[in-house]
C-alpha cells in the first residue's frame, strides 16, 4: 500500500484554507447540491444514532466543504471503529469497507486507526470479514451479509491496493454471471453498480483474471433498467448507477445512456424532498459532483475548499406543522406460513412518516399490532411484527407495500397518503 498520501494532520491544518472556484455543476444547480451537503452536515451535529461513514465519504467527495464538521465526524468514526472492534460489536463487512473508504477519503491511513491508545487495522479486518463472507457462500451459496457488501469489500480492498485472492474475484464474477444480484426476482441495480465499480477497479489494477465479460454483463443489466425519465432502477439506485456507468463509459455505446437526464432527475428528486435522509443524500452526492468511489484515493486533501456555509450555532429545530388527519389502512400479513393476517384503519396527521401509523395501530390494539425496529444507516427498519422476526439466516424480512407495489422507502421516511393501503408482509428475499 502506498503510504505517502496518508497525513494525519492534513484535515485540521486545512481548516484555514479557502478557495472560491470549486465544483463541477453550474451555479444554479450547485445550490441544490449544497442543500444536500447541509442535510448531511446537519446530521453530524444532530447526534442521532452512530456516526455515518457513507456521509463522511460523500462530504469528502464533494467539492464544497465544511471542514470543522468533517474533522468532527472523522473523530467520531475513529472512536466508533476502535470501540466496535474492542468490544466485539456487530461490524458487518460492508460497514468496515465504508469506514475504510471514509478514512482514506480524509487522507488518513486505514491500516493505522487509533483512538485513546488503541490501534486497529481496518484493511486487515476487512480481509478477514471478506474471507468469512466467501466461506459462507461456499457453504450456503449466499454471503453472510449480501452481494452489495461483498462488492463493496472487493472495491475497497482494490482501492487500498490490498491483497485479494483470485478465488474471491472469481466468486464475484460467478455471482454476476449467474445473476445472483436479485431480491425477490428483481435485479438490484445498487448491487450491480457497486460490483461494476469493484470490477472496474480490478481491471485497472491489471489482474490476470478475465473480468471483462462479467463487467459487460453487469453494465448491460444496469443499462436495461434505465427509464424514460432518466432513472436507473429507482430514485435511490440512480446515484450509484451513474457512478458505475461513468467510470465504465468506454464500455457504454453512444446513445445508450443520457447522463445529463439522469443527473437532472436526481436534482428534481432533491427539490421534491426525496433526499432528506442523510444516507440517501450520501449515495447521490458523488455522482452529482462528477465523481465516483474510485476517486477516493485520488483526492488531494491539501486542496479542500472550506466554503460551505452552515449555521452550526442555530440548534433550534424547524417549526413542525401538523397536517390534517388522514386515514390509512394498515395490514400485517405472514406471507410465508400464513399464520396470521390482520388489518386496522388508523388516523395520523397528514405528512407523518409510516412509523406513526404502526405506532398508532399498536397503541390502539397492543395485542394485535406489536412491532420492533432496528436502527441502521438508513434509519429504522421493521424487524419484528407480532413476534415474527426477520432473519438474515433464513433470508426473511418484512416487506413494505402500498397495495401490491413495494415501497421505495422505509418506515422512517415514507409518508402515506389519505386512504392508502399499506402492507407489512413477511417474505423471502
Ligand atoms: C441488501 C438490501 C436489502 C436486504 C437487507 C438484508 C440483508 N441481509 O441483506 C433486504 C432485501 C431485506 C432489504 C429490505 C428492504 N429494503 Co433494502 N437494500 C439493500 C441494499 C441492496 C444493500 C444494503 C446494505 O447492505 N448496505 C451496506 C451496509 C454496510 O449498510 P447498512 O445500512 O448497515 O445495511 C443494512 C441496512 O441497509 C438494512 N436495510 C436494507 N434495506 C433497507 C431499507 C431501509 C429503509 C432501512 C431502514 C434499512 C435497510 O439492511 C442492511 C443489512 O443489514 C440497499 C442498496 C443501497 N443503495 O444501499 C437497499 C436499500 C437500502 N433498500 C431499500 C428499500 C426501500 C428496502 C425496503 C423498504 C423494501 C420494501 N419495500 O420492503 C426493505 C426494508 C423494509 C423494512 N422491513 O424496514 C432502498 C432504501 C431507499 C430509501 N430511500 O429508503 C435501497 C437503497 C434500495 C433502493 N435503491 O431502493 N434491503
Amino acid at each position: 500500500m502506498t503510504m505517502s498520501r496518508w497525513n494525519p494532520m492534513s484535515l485540521p491544518l486545512l481548516l484555514v484554507l479557502t478557495s472560491l472556484s470549486c465544483g463541477y455543476l453550474p451555479e444554479s444547480e450547485r445550490e441544490t447540491l449544497n442543500s444536500l451537503l447541509r442535510v448531511m452536515v446537519q446530521s453530524v451535529h444532530s447526534s442521532e444514532g452512530p456516526p455515518n461513514p457513507s456521509v463522511h465519504l460523500a462530504l469528502r467527495l464533494a467539492s464544497s466543504h465544511h471542514l470543522p464538521t468533517e474533522v468532527l465526524l472523522l473523530q467520531q468514526l475513529k472512536m466508533t471503529a476502535v470501540e466496535k472492534v474492542k468490544h466485539g460489536e456487530d461490524f458487518s463487512s460492508g460497514l468496515v469497507a465504508l469506514y475504510t473508504l471514509a478514512m482514506a477519503a480524509s487522507c488518513h491511513n486505514p491500516t493505522d486507526v487509533s483512538y485513546k491508545g488503541e490501534r486497529i487495522d481496518l484493511v486487515e479486518i476487512l480481509q478477514q470479514k471478506l474471507t468469512k463472507e466467501i466461506e459462507h457462500i461456499g457453504k450456503t451459496t449466499f454471503p453472510l451479509s449480501n452481494y452489495y457488501q461483498v462488492s463493496l469489500d472487493v472495491l475497497t480492498l482494490c482501492m487500498m491496493d490490498a491483497e485479494i485472492s483470485q478465488d474471491i474475484v472469481q466468486i464475484l464474477i460467478d455471482a454476476v454471471m449467474n445473476d445472483k444480484f436479485t431480491y425477490g426476482s428483481e435485479f438490484s441495480v445498487d448491487t450491480g453498480a457497486v460490483a461494476a465499480l469493484a470490477l472496474r477497479c480490478m481491471i485497472d489494477r491489471k489482474t490476470t483474471i478475465h473480468i471483462s465479460n462479467a463487467l459487460n454483463h453487469i453494465l448491460e443489466q444496469i443499462l436495461s433498467r434505465i427509464t424514460d425519465d432518466g432513472l436507473i432502477g429507482n430514485l435511490y439506485s440512480t446515484g450509484l448507477a451513474i457512478q458505475a456507468l461513468s467510470v465504465n463509459s468506454d464500455r457504454v455505446a453512444p446513445g445508450r445512456w443520457n447522463r445529463t437526464k439522469s443527473v437532472g432527475r436526481l436534482l428534481s428528486g432533491i427539490l421534491e424532498g426525496s433526499f432528506a435522509n442523510p444516507q440517501a443524500a450520501s449515495q447521490i452526492v458523488p455522482s452529482l459532483e462528477g465523481r465516483s468511489y474510485l476517486d477516493v484515493t485520488r483526492l488531494n486533501c491539501a486542496e479542500d475548499c472550506s466554503n460551505l456555509t452552515f449555521p452550526v450555532s442555530s440548534t433550534s429545530p424547524p417549526p413542525t406543522t401538523q397536517g390534517l388527519p388522514i386515514t390509512v389502512e394498515y395490514n400485517i400479513v405472514d406471507g410465508l406460513t400464513h399464520s396470521f393476517s390482520d388489518a386496522a384503519s388508523v388516523s395520523v396527521p397528514g405528512g407523518s412518516p409510516l412509523i406513526r401509523v404502526l405506532e398508532r395501530a399498536r397503541d390502539l390494539y397492543p395485542d394485535r399490532f406489536s412491532f420492533s425496529i432496528t436502527q441502521n444507516l438508513w434509519g429504522p427498519s421493521l424487524t419484528t411484527v407480532q413476534g415474527l422476526t426477520a432473519s438474515s439466516q433464513n433470508r426473511t424480512y418484512w416487506q413494505l407495500l402500498s397495495g401490491s407495489k413495494p415501497l421505495d422507502q422505509g418506515i422512517g421516511d415514507y409518508k402515506p397518503k389519505e386512504g392508502e393501503q399499506i402492507f407489512a408482509k413477511y417474505s423471502h428475499y
